[in-house]
């Protein structure tokens, strides 16, 4: 029986701070539709698909910062995008900030859920490599306070059976790193679905423009062609409280090339026919993990985090 699953990338133009989440989910709503005309079954949304990218500001007015989040989800804001995507029977991938009560502790997450075809659930993923600082750094044309306003993932990188398939999902910063890839590769992982927010103006090293989205799409297609899996990113894009994030919105398969890109910085569906099969070329051959790897030799890589040099 074949595998092919329709997939729909759906890009998010700018979401300004005045933009309300009504106004917002209309416009996921949108992109839903869309995908249900070009015969979606699966659709990825960016992270924080719900809000500006905060993150940007420093702010010290803990309501103002908990006023992002998201205590419940679905919540009075988003259930009609849940509602509507099990009438039209599909699954999507939604990223936003999570607001959760643990005891009597507020944890603060950069979250992501997974929903199926009926409406359920399948899976939530918390980010785990939250970039930035912690500390307002003034001399920044603006700020990156991930690591101030969020907590750092505590689920891991888990897969579900979904969608006919091994799914998996990570959050932006998440893709620069192969551990995310490689984690959910050794669980067999054939769609990796994710979302970003990537401002252009790199403010923490002088470089150019174009370094940003090379280094985008270098680590995604390596990912992809290194763990013979598919990747879907959806890039919340555009001018957003004066600050320019990349678009750069695409589907790679697993051979590691790119094969629907976004040639906007808007709202904008990309859609494929996901074949999950074509995993298995890679998966058994080049990167077959139990024939070929070699964790004896891999142990640094789980025992330390920097990098430590051979004494001079
Ligand atoms: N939202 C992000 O995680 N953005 C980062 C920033 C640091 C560029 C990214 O890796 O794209």
């Amino acid at each position: 029986m074949s595998r092919v699953l329709t997939v729909g990338c759906a890009q998010l133009g700018p979401i300004q701070r005045r933009d309300t989440r009504v106004e917002v989910v209309q416009r996921l709503l949108a992109l839903l539709h869309k995908a249900h005309a070009r015969g979606c079954q699966l659709v990825v949304f960016p992270e924080m698909a719900l809000t500006t990218f905060f993150p940007r500001w420093y702010m010290t007015d803990q309501a103002e910062i908990d006023s992002f989040f998201e205590d419940s989800m679905p919540n009075a804001a988003t259930q009609i995008l849940f509602d509507e995507a099990k009438r039209l029977g599909i699954g999507f991938y939604l990223g936003y900030s999570e607001l959760a009560t643990e005891g009597n502790r507020r944890m603060h997450y950069n979250s992501a859920i997974l929903v199926d075809r009926r409406g359920k659930t399948v899976g939530k993923y918390r980010k785990i490599h939250l970039p930035g600082h912690a500390e307002h750094e003034p001399q920044r044309p603006f700020q990156h306070l991930e690591k101030r306003y969020y907590d750092v993932g505590d689920l891991g990188f888990p897969v579900w059976r979904a969608f006919d398939g091994v799914v998996g999902m990570c959050i932006c910063n998440d893709r620069r790193w192969p551990e995310t890839y490689r984690v959910m590769g050794l669980q067999g992982v054939e769609l990796l679905m994710l979302g970003y927010n990537t401002p252009e103006f790199n403010a923490a090293i002088v470089e150019p423009a174009h370094h940003r989205m090379l280094h985008h799409f270098i680590t995604m297609q390596a990912g992809a062609y290194q763990n013979g899996t598919w990747v879907v990113a959806a890039a919340k894009a555009g001018i957003e409280e004066g600050c320019m994030l990349i678009g750069g919105s695409c589907i790679i398969a697993p051979t590691g090339e790119i094969v629907a890109a976004a040639n906007t910085l808007g709202d904008e569906l990309l859609v494929h026919d996901v074949d999950l099969d074509a995993t298995t070329p890679i998966k058994t051959s080049v990167f077959n993990f139990a024939k070929h790897r070699r964790p004896e030799h891999y142990k640094l890589i789980v025992e330390r985090a920097g990098a430590v040099p051979p004494p001079e």
